[in-house]
């Protein structure tokens, strides 16, 4: 009866464990920049060193501007990206809402504009959110009931452990 307790709590932390990866993975986020739009526009990380995958799919140069919460930074900090070019850079955000646009020309009035939320690390250790956001690869938020269905399995997982060793412990 231990053993299937102890064993238990380690599957749960094993699910929950890929859980949290999944989550963190999602630190990472890929905007397409065009004439004269972001896609999305509308973007989510979580708070911590966040990788922007930015990829130029228009003809002139683009950028994406982070601004709110004392940050005004460039992603690509020494100039746009070229048209048809990529940059991959990392900025390092708090929790909060920013605002996003290009910084080319009149390339906000245009309509390059966007919104970034940046959202906490969960209380007690795991971090659980809504990506809004996700470099896409089928619909929008597919992954997410995988990301939360694990870390509730893995919670429950613990649970039935816990249980069974507190069952154990009070029958000796
Ligand atoms: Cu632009």
């Amino acid at each position: 009866m231990r053993r299937l307790a102890v064993l238990l709590v380690a599957a749960g932390l094993l699910v929950l464990g890929g859980g949290a990866a999944a989550v963190y993975a999602q630190s990472s986020v890929t905007v397409a920049m065009r004439e004269f739009a972001f896609d999305p526009a509308a973007l989510t990380v979580s708070a911590g060193r966040d990788t922007f995958n930015l990829r130029n799919i228009g003809q002139f140069p683009h950028n994406v501007h982070i601004e709110g919460n004392g940050v005004s930074v460039d992603v690509k900090p020494d100039g746009p990206v070229a048209g048809g070019d990529s940059f991959t850079g990392a900025v390092t955000l708090s929790a909060g809402t920013y605002d996003i646009w290009c910084p080319v020309g009149n390339h906000r009035d245009q309509g390059m504009v966007g919104t970034l939320t940046v959202a906490a690390a969960g209380a007690g250790g795991v971090a659980v959110q809504v990506p809004g956001a996700l470099p896409r690869t089928g619909s929008l938020d597919d992954g997410l009931p995988i990301t939360q269905a694990s870390v509730a399995a893995g919670l429950v997982l613990i649970g039935a452990g816990l249980f069974l060793r507190r069952r154990a412990t009070l029958r000796r």
